[in-house]
């Protein structure tokens, strides 16, 4: 399945670099998944790690994963491989990206995500994960495998100790901010002990309120939030702020 290249809004960076205006892509692909089931763990149901496109059934991340891969143009099932799994390269459970943090510092490192709370946020904090070495009843490929448990736990440990950027949900108005654009990946950082991110979902500005466009587990499906997602976070104790990543295409593209 190929997509053709969308043309992408170029806008400059108050520091002369060429990054593309979130593009109306994101926002448009994603809305066509609106209605979609949600289906929790669609990728853990083979015996082996392989490359599950279930376009028809998503939760959360894999609704963000299948509209990148199109926004993304050329081909889908190359670029779902590059965003799912470290490097892009699939061997075993273990390398697919399970921590949202590794899964935004692939796509930062291959060049098809930029870290706009990076540039935009002063607000730093350290990563600590251990959430599923540490719960592994919760996961399916973990319950039974003391080998994925500690390949799983090793990678927690590299990822732990870096220093990410992110917006605190008291600094986050209903109006949203200037530097959240329609179509930019919101992931909603948790205090939950040993994990980062609880929640992804796209931005949506509506009567000039930014609500959400994600795979509610909820309500069951894709829906673009009834309320605003600042209000999401005041509701949910957990939920701390967010992080706020963009689809980007380097300038040789
Ligand atoms: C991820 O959870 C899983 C991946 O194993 C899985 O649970 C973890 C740490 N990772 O491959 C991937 C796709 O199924 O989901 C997601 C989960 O959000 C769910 C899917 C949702 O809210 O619908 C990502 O990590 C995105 O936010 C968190 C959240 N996991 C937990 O809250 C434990």
């Amino acid at each position: 399945m190929s997509f053709a290249q969308q043309p992408v809004e170029l806008s400059l960076w108050p520091d002369g670099a060429v990054v593309p205006e979130s593009p109306e892509s994101m926002l448009r692909i994603g809305k066509s998944y609106l209605g979609t089931r949600y289906v929790a763990n669609t990728l853990d149901q083979n015996e082996k790690e392989t490359l599950v496109i279930r376009t028809d059934a998503v939760d959360c991340l894999t609704f963000v994963e299948y509209t990148l891969a199109q926004a993304l143009g050329s081909s889908f099932a190359d670029n779902l491989q590059k965003i799912r799994y470290r490097d892009g390269i699939i061997n075993g459970y273990p390398s697919r990206l399970h921590y949202t943090s590794e899964w935004i510092e692939n796509g930062i490192r291959h060049g098809f995500l930029t870290d706009v709370t990076a540039r935009d946020s002063e607000h730093t904090m350290k990563l600590s994960l251990s959430y599923m070495s540490t719960h592994p009843e919760k996961y399916r490929k973990l319950a039974d495998s003391q080998e994925n448990i500690a390949l799983i736990s090793e990678h927690e440990k590299a990822i732990s100790g870096k220093t990410v950027h992110w917006l605190p949900k008291s600094e986050l108005p209903a109006s949203g901010l200037p530097w959240i654009m329609n179509g930019d990946i919101i992931a909603i950082t948790t205090k939950l002990p040993g994990l980062d991110i609880a929640h992804v979902g796209i931005a949506e500005y509506r009567h000039g309120k930014l609500h959400l466009l994600h795979a509610s587990s909820t309500l069951g499906k894709v829906v673009v939030s009834d309320k605003p997602l600042n209000h999401m976070l005041n509701n949910n104790k957990s939920w701390t702020g967010i992080r706020v990543v963009r689809m980007y295409h380097s300038k040789n593209d």
